[in-house]
């Protein structure tokens, strides 16, 4: 399930706690509140924290990230002036077992807080999965199970860590668990086409010992390999003539530092360790002012829980997000593949599990693409039509077997859509049967001989901090269309959510249900309240009982949308700590207070799901699955926005550059 990146063995490997940057690393300082951490200023919070006493060489980084101010003061901020500057550490002592919480001042390079944290255990970091690997090899069990299946070469034996079940049986309590799972290599690059089922070693990374061991017996292996280059994929296709995308003018958008400009729109972006890719002060100007519509966009925790409950596949319930953080695992794009020709490619910078500044390369990507038709009317002698051009920010992240995508895409007429792709490699079960009875049901599908990939659903919360023309006075609007009976009648029925527990809801395809952010102060000319509405695509309900240990923990997975009022320490759906941790976190406790959310400064948390039910065609790699859903633009403007785009360039028109 989880890889270690090479990056981040390099960087393990040859950096000590501090001071591993090569000269060149000198950079520009940070120009706004929300510019994420510079490697300098990772190097002095680290810095900071030995002198202050509180870090050694033997502690462990598993966050280390701005601490994002204040949203007042953000909001306040005006360019060039002074702005507060800190970095929040959790600082994890891996013999002491102890979990601890920092705010550094970078200004004046003072540690400003230091707190314990009990009865957690911080994210996974790449020192854990490396555990994970040399424990189960030393294990004699493990090693038997290997010559009990006819392996004598170990080395063509390739271990994946899978995190353990969540939550924590209360006998694992207090311990740092990982589980590992075994796949045939032998000379393949891609081992996870050839799992060995059976054999699990639990890992308990804190005292570095195999906890438990088990093996659920032997079936037989897939024998053949199913690399994806193009040498091992068999007779290529003719490639289809060259599409260029080009740009004689240069891109279209402006960026300077975080902030980006394009058509109308203006926002910042930057990549969290945990969060990965995240949109800050979206808005857009409208007749020469910008108004405010999102303060803050980003994934709030992803879950993805596997149908099978056999014993070698129950504990398959993973928080990609909560567990490992999504940010560090992010891929360097690869020019014409990954991102098409015209994209402008950005680095990030995170801070590694030693403290020490790592670049990912090309890690996010923004460029123009043609959006298709935007708008037309032909009324038989005369024709307006317009083409319509998308902006688009991208990421890719790698966790193990499975890719993750993130587009956000801005339109030119107001809409702002997120967009989730899923791709890689289905995890996989070795069976005993090379031929599938379609008559039973079963909890997976063959998709090659000897290989079930598990019936399974992903599920991503976004959190969403509208902020409709300002940060105070929004309310959340639900909206039922409803027949009346016996007329053929359409009605939209408006309903404001008034408190969290009333704000819980599911989709309802029978009242087409969607919800709207409204600023009641704020008015268009047609006399509505500005507002943005959530429009859903692909969603699903989630099997897990709500009821279940699992069910429970995942409790956000219940409603497809949250509303809270924004609070800048409830940023994860289902709580900051996941690893081991016992109790429901997250939404769920945290609506219990069931305060207002009327007229408030509110906070969406809309949940994704995807119902993944494998086919062959999804074998040896997933072609893209996307899903996602659309911020549009509902009374927020007094007419369609995009009238005033020009017609496009044609070769009458054009001007010569
Ligand atoms: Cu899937």
């Amino acid at each position: 399930m989880l890889r270690i990146p090479d990056r981040c063995r390099r960087a393990a490997g040859v950096c000590l706690l501090l001071l591993c940057l090569p000269a060149s690393a000198a950079e520009r300082k940070p120009r706004h509140p929300l510019d994420p951490l510079t490697k300098d200023e990772i190097t002095t919070t680290v810095r900071v924290l030995l002198a202050a006493g509180r870090v050694t060489d033997e502690s462990r980084f598993p966050i280390l990230a701005l601490n994002e101010p204040p949203k007042d003061e953000v909001l306040k901020f005006k360019a060039g002036k002074p702005f507060r500057r800190e970095a929040f550490a959790v600082v994890f002592e891996r013999a002491a077992n102890k979990t601890f919480e920092a705010v550094v001042d970078l200004h004046n390079k003072q540690l400003l807080s230091w707190k314990y944290i009990p009865d957690v255990q911080p994210p996974l970091m790449p020192e854990d999965m490396q555990l994970v690997d040399a424990i189960t090899r030393a294990d004699p069990r493990w090693q038997e199970a290997m010559r009990k299946r006819g392996f004598t070469d170990l080395q063509q034996i390739a271990i994946d860590p899978w995190p353990a079940e969540e939550p924590a049986p209360v006998d694992q309590a207090g311990m740092r668990l990982l589980n590992s799972v075994s796949f045939y290599k032998g000379h393949a690059k891609n081992y996870y086409a050839r799992p060995i089922e059976g054999p699990i070693a639990s890992i308990n990374l804190n005292t570095k010992g195999v906890y438990k061991f088990i093996d659920t017996g032997v079936v037989p292996l897939q024998k053949a390999s199913a690399d994806l280059d193009v040498n091992s994929v068999g007779k290529l296709r003719e490639a289809p003539k060259p599409l260029h995308i080009t740009q004689p003018r240069g891109i279209g958008f402006e960026v300077r530092g975080q902030e980006v400009r394009w058509q109308n729109w203006r926002f910042r972006y930057g990549v969290h360790p945990r969060e990965g890719l995240v949109l800050y002060t979206i808005g857009y100007e409208d007749q020469g002012k910008l108004r405010s519509i999102l303060y803050r966009a980003s994934l709030s925790e992803l879950f993805v829980p596997y149908g099978d409950p056999s014993v070698g596949w129950s504990f398959r319930n993973v928080f990609d997000m909560g567990k490992v953080g999504i940010g560090w695992l992010a891929d360097s794009l690869e020019p014409l593949a990954d991102a098409p020709e015209n994209a402008s490619l950005f680095s990030a910078v995170y801070a590694n599990e030693l403290g020490a500044p790592v670049e990912i390369p090309r890690a996010v990507a923004i460029y123009e693409r043609d959006g298709g038709l935007l708008w037309k009317h032909f009324d038989y002698t005369h024709n307006e039509s317009r083409r319509a051009r998308q902006l688009v920010v991208s990421f890719l992240v790698t966790a193990g077997n499975y890719e993750y995508g993130l587009n956000w895409i801005f339109h030119q007429d107001g809409t702002l859509e997120a967009e989730v792709l899923l791709t890689g490699i289905m995890a996989g079960k070795g069976v005993a049967e090379a031929k599938e009875d379609h008559d039973k049901p079963s909890t997976g599908h063959l998709v090659t001989p000897y290989v079930q990939a598990v019936h399974h659903q992903h599920f991503f919360n976004f959190r969403l901090d509208l902020d409709i023309d300002d940060a105070g006075g929004n309310s959340v609007v639900e909206m039922n269309a409803e027949a009346t009976p016996g007329r053929n009648e359409l009605v939209m029925k408006e309903t404001t959510l008034p408190n969290e527990k009333e704000a819980q809801r599911r989709l309802n395809l029978a009242t087409n249900r969607s919800w709207k952010v409204i600023n009641p102060c704020a008015r268009n000319a047609v006399g509505g309240p500005a507002g943005y509405m959530l429009v859903p695509g692909e969603n699903a309900i989630p099997f897990v009982s709500p009821t279940s240990s699992v069910g429970k923990r995942a409790g956000f997975i219940q409603s497809h949308l949250w509303v809270t009022p924004y609070d800048p320490a409830q940023m994860n759906a289902a709580g900051y700590y996941i690893v081991q941790k016992q109790e429901a976190d997250g939404l769920p406790r945290w609506t219990q207070a069931n305060r207002s959310v009327e007229n408030e400064d509110v906070v969406l948390w809309y949940t994704l799901g995807v119902t993944h039910i494998p086919r062959p065609e999804e074998w040896p790699v997933m072609p893209v699955h996307r899903a996602g859903f659309r911020l549009i633009p509902c009374g927020f403007f007094s007419r369609n926005p995009a009238l005033n785009v020009p017609k496009p360039e044609t070769s009458a028109n054009r001007a010569r550059p």
